[in-house]
């Protein structure tokens, strides 16, 4: 599916001005970068958006530590108000905000629905993000390179499958169809490319029905299907049926040498 509100700006050029947007989103494609073109999809606001190639290390250049002294991706850029924010949780929030999104309820009208969707927030940038991003680092880089290590592998892969089942057991207790109810909020849009890759990461969710529905359903909404495809898709993140078994073979291989593998002896 293309996007009529996503426009691509080369990296160099992120902060020039267009007609196109006022912001421009700085990405590449994994489950924190897919989270801002998912978010202005489903907003239905136009947006900018500039590739940090991580095969050149751009997320680790001078002019991007700037932005970020994390080094990671996404960061957003807001031209007409001259300002940065990178970390996805923050950069949910700001957007959300600035363009007046009930993907973020008002604390003003509903303090308790603000107060969960942020809990929401945090939860995901602090527990599923980082659990299932290391079950894949873990299985998909290290492993790759020759590293094994069944116990951090188990590990991760145990905390994970804590939290998918988390979001399994509260869209049965909120009835769905979206993780807090009838509505989509900030919490599905950060949520939703995580729990997407647990094939990538060997977390079993066969006995999760609620969150494969939610999967299933999101899969189908333009503005998710949309989002995943920017800067580009990588089906194989999401296994079959998303993605042939060539398609996962060539992934393996690909996304292995991507990352730097940093280390030091304890
Ligand atoms: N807590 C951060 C995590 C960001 C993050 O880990 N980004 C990864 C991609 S998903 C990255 O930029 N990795 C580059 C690297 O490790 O060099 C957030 O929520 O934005």
């Amino acid at each position: 599916m293309t996007s009529t509100l996503a426009r691509r700006v080369p990296l160099e050029d992120a902060w020039n001005e267009t007609e196109h947007s006022e912001v421009c989103c700085l990405i590449y494609a994994t489950q924190n970068g897919w989270k801002l073109p998912i978010l202005f999809e489903e907003m239905g606001v136009p947006y900018d958006w500039a590739l940090v190639d991580f095969g050149k290390q751009e997320q680790r250049s001078p002019s991007f530590l700037k932005i970020n002294p994390n080094g990671r991706i996404p960061a957003l850029l807001d031209r007409a108000h001259s300002v940065t924010v990178a970390e996805s949780g923050a950069i949910l929030e700001y957007a959300a905000t600035r363009f007046d999104s009930p993907l973020l309820p008002s604390a003003k009208t509903d303090l308790q629905r603000h107060l969960q969707v942020k809990q929401w927030l945090y939860w995901q940038v602090s527990a599923l993000g980082p659990s299932m991003g290391q079950a894949m680092y873990f299985q998909r880089i290290a492993r790759v390179r020759g590293h094994d290590d069944p116990f951090a592998i188990g590990r991760f892969i145990a905390e994970a499958e804590r939290c998918l089942r988390m979001l399994n057991d509260q869209l049965a207790t909120s009835g769905g169809p979206f993780v807090l109810g009838k509505a989509c909020t900030l919490v599905d849009v950060a949520c939703f490319a995580y729990c997407a890759s647990a094939y990538w990461a060997n977390a079993d969710i066969a006995d999760m029905p609620h969150l494969r529905a939610w999967l299933d359903m999101l899969h189908e909404r333009p503005s998710f299907k949309t989002g995943l495809t920017i800067p580009f898709a990588r089906p194989a993140f999401f296994g079959p049926p998303h993605a042939t078994e060539a398609q996962i073979e060539a992934e393996i291989a690909r996304n292995a040498g991507q990352f730097k593998v940093i280390t030091k002896s304890p």
